[in-house]
């Protein structure tokens, strides 16, 4: 009796949450990942970064050194691309989004060093941050407009604007929303990331800048990591490294 109550409460838990079902690129539809590959045959090649069971819907929170808030938990690499052209946008659907998990929703692009789909470990790829959304109306709590509550309003849909002097290459995209609702204090932040391998194509030239493993992407006192959502805001910061817009 008491494992089923734990398992009902871990399954609630993972479904209130959202995951990115699928995504929209140069008008064509890619499937996301789910655990329910396992039972097919064959298992359907998507550019979608597979997750452990609590990569659908789960929270990564805390430890920001760790791997699992590179793609989410136990991240193995997509094993097909989405197509896009640089300076296309790309249409993210999570699953769905709660109304009270306010917070930005983050883009970063990190180049594969040849083939993304036999990547060894995500923690070896270097993300530059390309597109971010935080606060989009200040206010009271009862009155604000979060980029989660922009995208929950647009059918759940983010769309991700990929530079359009990106060089044409083979690159993964990490689409991450950070919910601020118990941000307030340290450890409280929960981060979702998804991770997708995209083949830019486009006659643009420039190569991004440096960037940095996700692994270094955040601290737990980071500003915009650790703060407070419950009284009147007026301002926020984006957390994580530069934005690059090419
Ligand atoms: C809303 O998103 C779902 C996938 O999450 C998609 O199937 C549907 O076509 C979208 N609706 C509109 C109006 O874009
Ligand atoms: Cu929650």
């Amino acid at each position: 009796m008491k494992s089923l109550t734990l398992a009902l409460g871990t399954v609630a838990t993972v479904s209130a949450h959202g995951h990115v079902t699928g995504i929209v690129a140069g008008g064509k539809y890619y499937m996301g990942y789910t655990p329910n590959f396992q039972y097919m045959n064959p298992v359907p090649k998507v550019p979608a970064w597979s997750a452990g069971g609590y990569g659908m819907g789960g929270i990564v929170a805390g430890q920001y050194g760790r791997l699992d808030i590179v793609c989410h938990d136990n991240p193995k690499p997509g094993q097909a691309y989405a197509e896009v052209k640089a300076g296309d946008s790309i249409n993210v659907q999570w699953s769905n989004w709660p109304d009270s998990h306010h917070g930005p929703i983050i883009d970063y692009l990190a180049p594969c060093p040849g083939d993304c789909t036999t990547l060894s470990s995500p923690t070896l790829l270097k993300f530059t941050k390309t597109a971010e959304a935080g606060l989009v109306k200040p206010g009271a709590p009862n009155t604000y407009i979060w980029a989660t509550d922009a995208m929950h309003k647009n059918n759940n849909t983010w769309i991700s604007k990929i530079p359009s002097s990106l060089k044409p290459g083979n690159y993964v995209l990490r689409n991450e929303i950070i919910a601020l609702h118990t941000a307030g204090t340290v450890g409280g932040a929960q981060n979702y990331p998804q991770c997708f391998n995209l083949k830019v194509t486009g006659n643009g030239g420039k190569a991004l800048p440096g960037g940095v493993p996700a692994t270094q992407f955040y601290r737990g006192e980071s500003q915009g990591i650790v703060f407070n959502i419950a009284a009147k805001v007026d301002s926020y910061p984006v957390p994580g490294p530069p934005l690059w817009t090419g």
